[in-house]
């Protein structure tokens, strides 16, 4: 059983972000450094292609010894996890969208020990995450911190604009929300010290990791700065 989910450091992977590169790799050198979280997120794979997927990143996960520390979540495809647990892969649930399949129904058929996490609404985020029923929701995702190729689209508002958060907005998220808030889109090294200091729950990154020439180095990067400042909010407090 898990005891605790752990947000702090949370990789979002798929085939089409690593260069050609296998993706249980690109996991495998993110858990080495210290990565707690991961989804499998493709909008390209078929289903067959991300029931692989989602066993070959299990495996890596187990053979890491971590399987009941780091969660495994699937994007979007309630199915996909569903079909893979039918086949005995250790998933732990899934990330959807304000689009997708609703979380009630999620948590239906996952169960209540099932990790649902839900990408926070782009307008009006502070009054939502306040207002959201959020007893089937385990996290929420935000952004984006900046403007990213990986997902043009997130965070666009009516008018087609793209609204990114400022560290300020994400301060206020953080203090409001009843549940853990993990914060990505467009996140490098550089944004690691000043998230960390908002008290959110985590960061996300995909492009940061998986298309870095050293995938380990550079999640080895992240996750040092963020626990380097983590520690230095804890101590000042
Ligand atoms: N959800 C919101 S932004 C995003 C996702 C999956 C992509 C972030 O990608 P990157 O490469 O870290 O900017
Ligand atoms: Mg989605």
């Amino acid at each position: 059983m898990r005891t605790k989910l752990d947000l702090s450091a949370y990789l979002v992977v798929g085939p089409e972000n690593t260069l050609g590169r296998p993706v249980a790799d690109i996991v495998a050198q993110a858990l080495s450094a210290g990565f707690t979280c991961v989804q499998i997120r493709s909008k390209n794979a078929s289903a067959r292609e991300l029931i692989t997927l989602t066993r070959q990143v299990s495996e890596v996960i187990a053979l890491a010894e971590k399987s009941n520390t780091v969660a495994l979540l699937v994007d979007d495809r309630l199915d996909v996890v569903l079909a893979a647990r039918q086949q005995g892969i250790k998933v732990d649930g899934i990330h959807v969208g304000q689009s997708d399949i609703p979380v009630e129904v999620c948590r239906h058929y996952l169960g209540p020990d099932a990790i649902i996490g839900l990408s926070a609404r782009t307008q009006a985020l502070s009054d939502y995450v306040q207002e959201t029923d959020v007893s089937d929701i385990d996290y929420f995702g935000a952004g984006p911190l900046h403007e990213t190729e990986t997902k043009p689209d997130c965070g666009v508002d009516d008018n087609g604009q793209v609204v990114t958060r400022s560290f300020a907005d994400i301060k206020v998220l953080a203090s409001i929300s009843p549940i853990p808030v993990v914060v990505g889109g467009g996140v490098k090294s550089d944004d690691i010290p000043a998230l960390a200091d908002t008290g959110v729950d985590g960061f996300f990154v995909v492009s940061a990791v998986t298309a870095a020439a050293n995938p380990y180095t550079a999640a080895s990067q992240l996750t040092t700065l963020w626990h380097r400042h983590r520690l230095a909010t804890d101590m000042a407090q």
